[in-house]
């Protein structure tokens, strides 16, 4: 049986060849141009970086390697992280194997826990999360090797070592900082040979009793492993891991920006907005409650958080897939029946307000429609998971996969230090000026 390890030990080969091919016979040709708007605006749409874990295409939304979201929706979270590495589904062998691999990597080192239970009572969970990833960094055995001296074709291999230990060990440091922060009790060990969904609901003591939030937690775990590399926190990751910076710094670093409004923490305020319009009329809305509440929160200049989005033109296939869920399991829940109302209502209320904010001179909402962050909140907090703001905690979990694999292809490929050039308002004035 050929271990993840090997499987990479064979394929980086080809992968480095073909990247040399396209870069010796191709490297000059144009790909993208940069507008004065893009270069004040994010760079919205400047294609400058690579990644081949995943594409987020506009109509289509989330394909990893090859693969639309919502085809490969039943894959566990271990077959997703084997795929969004090598390209390919394990077979029960391999997924099997990685498992083995994380039961060996899944213990907390003590001072984790000391350092934790140090922190502020009122600390944000992100902040004791990622406090906790970073100060593992003593542990890093890219760093080591990297001083002892390593050739760079080695470079990967102390990474992807890295990357599962980081990986092993986020759902019992997740579920602990639940445990911590919430005053739920103790701390409560892995378990060898039970996979990293389940494992991650039985170390947050949530009753399971017939399975079914292990299975929205594999699906959680599965739909935001990776939105290709331009978003904020795989960005981010990228480029502190661009400085040789190992993977506990980076992946450390890339969660944070996951944890601002605009991007990962919204599922946090999402479902804070869904539980302030029920409280204010006393249960489910009503459609036009809700369109009176959504143009009451524009209005008032918040965003309405879970809708809209910065490359998206459709509804997010991970939406969509929640809704199914939900549908299926939930579907008579109050909170879920306002989140399901609410995408009855907001797109319309959101187009709306976009032609009013044309009419006033401002740029129109791009994007009328749901992000992943929409309805997660509401199955999370159907099962139990009642504390939203630790909602962002669960997302980095699962999105530590993505910036696992992304770091570990591009020691493998030997990307490039992260250096784009920027400019001053002076040198845009001059260059424009007639
Ligand atoms: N409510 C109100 N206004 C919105 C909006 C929303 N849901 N979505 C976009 N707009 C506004 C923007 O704030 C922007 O206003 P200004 O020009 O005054 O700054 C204008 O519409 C144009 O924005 P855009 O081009 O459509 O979208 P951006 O790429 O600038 O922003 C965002 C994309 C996701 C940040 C934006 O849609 C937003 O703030 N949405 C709500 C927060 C949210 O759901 N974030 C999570 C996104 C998914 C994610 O990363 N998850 O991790």
């Amino acid at each position: 049986m050929a271990t993840l390890q090997d499987v990479m030990r064979d394929k980086i080969p080809a992968w480095r060849d073909e990247i040399r091919g396209i870069l010796k016979n191709n490297g000059s040709k144009v790909i993208s141009e940069v507008t004065v708007q893009q270069a004040y605006g994010g760079m919205r749409g400047v294609k400058g970086m690579i990644c081949d874990t995943s594409v987020v295409e506009p109509d289509k939304g989330l394909i990893i390697r090859g693969r639309p979201l919502l085809e490969i929706k039943h894959l566990w979270p271990e077959e997703i992280f084997y795929l969004l590495l090598t390209g390919e589904e394990p077979d029960d062998a391999a997924k099997a194997d990685l498992q083995k691999q994380y039961d060996k990597r899944a213990g907390v080192p003590d001072y984790v826990w000391d350092v934790l239970k140090a922190m502020p009572e009122d600390s944000h969970p992100m902040c004791m999360f990622n406090t906790a990833i970073l100060v593992m960094e003593r542990e890093s055995a890219f760093r080591k090797r990297y001083d002892e001296g390593m050739t760079k074709g080695d470079y990967w291999e102390p990474a992807l070592e890295d990357g599962l230990q980081v990986l092993a060990k986020l759902p019992g440091i997740a579920a602990g900082v639940y445990r911590l922060r919430y005053k739920k009790g103790g701390l409560i060990p892995w378990t060898n040979g039970l996979d990293w969904g389940a494992n991650y609901v039985k170390m947050l003591g949530i009753d399971d009793a017939d399975g079914t939030f292990a299975e929205l937690m594999r699906l959680y775990l599965n739909f935001h492993s990776d939105h290709e590399g331009g978003n904020v926190s795989a960005n981010t990751c990228h480029t502190v891991g661009s400085a040789l910076s190992d993977m506990y710094y980076a992946v450390s670093a890339g969660l944070n920006g996951l944890a601002g409004p605009l991007h990962g923490l919204a599922n946090q305020e999402c479902l804070g907005w869904i539980l302030e319009t029920m409280k204010k009329f006393g249960g489910a809305p009503t459609e036009a409650q809700l369109r009176d509440f959504a143009f009451e929160t524009l209005r008032s200049g918040k965003v309405i958080p879970g809708y809209g989005h910065a490359v998206l033109r459709v509804t997010d296939p991970r939406y969509a897939g929640f809704l199914e869920f939900g549908r299926k399991h939930i579907a008579d829940d109050p909170v879920f029946l306002t989140v399901s109302r609410v995408f009855d209502v907001v797109p319309k209320v959101l187009e709306e307000y976009s032609e009013e904010r044309v009419k006033a001179g401002k740029n129109p909402i791009a994007n009328c429609w749901p992000n992943v962050d929409a309805g997660s909140g509401s199955l999370l907090y159907h099962y139990g998971l009642t504390e939203f703001p630790y909602y962002t905690v669960l997302f980095s979990v699962s999105r530590a996969m993505g910036m696992v694999a992304q770091l570990v292809l591009n020691r493998a490929m030997g990307t490039a230090l992260t250096r784009p050039k920027s400019v001053s308002t002076r040198w845009i004035k001059g260059q424009v000026k007639g």
